[in-house]
């Protein structure tokens, strides 16, 4: 990235949030370039050595959830235009096995399901991954009956600003998000990454809707299977990824939860836990199906217990990049309640903590991705962490604007 690339991203980071114009980065068009970060030998397993990459990188956690209801195309276009490398959708089938982006295959939440009668009768009970949930699925619509809801905001208590836009936005396929990352990259003359993620593998093979296949199929039709196109399959599932990786050579990432473990493990009666996927040997049984280690960032930066502040690192980023796998963390979010004690401001839950200083902690732990509900900060801090420490990082890493 040059530096008039950083500058404008940090400008653009601090008016976003007011204006969220795309018009803004217009200038970006023709700075940075694709290869200037990502030429070959680049990619994961083939970076500067010990599973590092050669600079961090922001992931829009859902969009820019933070600002606009999570996995709508306007999330994850005010997520492109914030300076983010990649968005996430989450992926989940329709009954006619259409990939489209929510968090859950469970609507309630993120959509006005419950407004419309002609669906009162789809309203169920069904146990996904040994919990029961009630309200509307994915997998009980059409394609066609799903594009007439209309997304809102998840999180309305601690983000009501955002309900602003709820009825606004339809649900996205994975095609249509696709779409919009080839025109804006073309737009803005940068690869944006994408990095879906499968939600729930196991359940849905069970009903006959497995995720891998299509999304393979998607991906290979859009020209999207090379190992250098900046995709990154993610999975909370193990059995999945093994599948995934004997199906295309795409990176894959290999998600941990800071407690349980994954829950094709459980159902085949495997005791082996997340903890035991960050241990030493669980990292090297990662590493030979999965190219990211992608976990809960409390695992990289653990809350002492008494304060809840971060303190020391754990050896998880350091155990992970010698067994070749880069670090992936989830999620950065700016209010107070998803941050430790000593990133706080003040004590309303829902009001803007430090978001910057955590994210350049968890740079400073090492860490290779960022994943952000609020991009445009995760980014300033990013750049504004490259210029501080890139000489420190080792020579010969050939991007440009130093
Ligand atoms: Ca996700
Ligand atoms: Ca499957």
């Amino acid at each position: 990235m040059t530096g008039m690339t950083s500058r404008i991203m940090t400008i653009t980071a601090a008016l976003t949030a007011a204006v969220a114009s795309t018009a803004l980065l217009v200038p970006a068009a023709g700075a940075a370039t694709d290869t200037d970060r990502h030429g070959p030998g680049h990619g994961p397993g083939h970076g500067p050595g010990h599973g590092q990459r050669a600079e961090p990188e922001v992931f829009a956690h859902r969009g820019a959830s933070g600002y606009r209801p999570e996995h709508t195309l306007e999330a994850y276009r005010l997520a492109i235009a914030q300076g983010a490398d990649s968005i996430e959708p989450d992926l989940v089938p329709t009954s006619d096995g259409v990939l489209v982006a929510r968090h859950e295959n469970e609507i309630s939440g993120t959509t006005d399901v419950a407004d419309h009668p002609e669906f009162a009768d789809r309203r169920t009970t069904k146990t996904i991954d040994g919990v029961a949930y009630t309200g509307w699925f994915t997998e009980d619509f059409t394609l066609t009956e799903l594009k007439t809801l209309r997304a809102k905001e998840r999180l309305p208590q601690v983000r009501p600003g955002n309900t602003a836009y709820d009825g606004l936005y339809e649900i996205p396929t994975l095609d249509e998000v696709l779409t919009l990352v080839r025109d804006e990259s073309r737009r803005l003359g940068r690869t944006i990454g994408v990095a879906p993620e499968t939600k729930h593998p196991t359940y849905f093979d069970s009903i006959g809707l497995s995720l891998e296949e299509p999304l393979v199929r998607t991906l290979h039709r859009r020209g999207l299977d090379h190992p250098r196109d900046r995709v990154v399959i993610q999975s909370f599932e193990t059995g999945n990824l093994r599948d995934l990786d004997r199906m295309t050579r795409v990176p894959l990432a290999q998600l941990v939860d800071a407690a349980g473990a994954p829950y094709d493990l459980v159902e085949a009666g495997d005791g082996r836990t997340y903890a035991d996927l960050v241990t030493r040997q669980g990292l090297r049984e990662i590493s030979r199906y999965a190219d990211y280690l992608a976990p809960a960032k409390n695992l990289v930066l653990p809350r002492d217990p008494v304060t809840g502040a971060t303190g020391e690192p754990s050896a998880v980023v350091e155990d992970a990049h010698r067994a070749g796998l880069p670090v992936v963390i989830w999620t950065l979010r700016a209010e107070n309640q998803f941050m430790a004690t000593n990133f706080r401001v003040g004590t309303d839950p829902n009001a803007p903590g430090d978001l910057y200083a955590e994210s350049l902690a968890f740079l400073d732990a090492g860490v290779d991705v960022l994943f952000a509900d609020h991009p445009d900060v995760a980014v300033a801090a990013r750049d504004a962490w490259v210029r501080e420490n890139r000489p420190g990082r080792g020579p010969g890493r050939g991007h440009g604007g130093r």
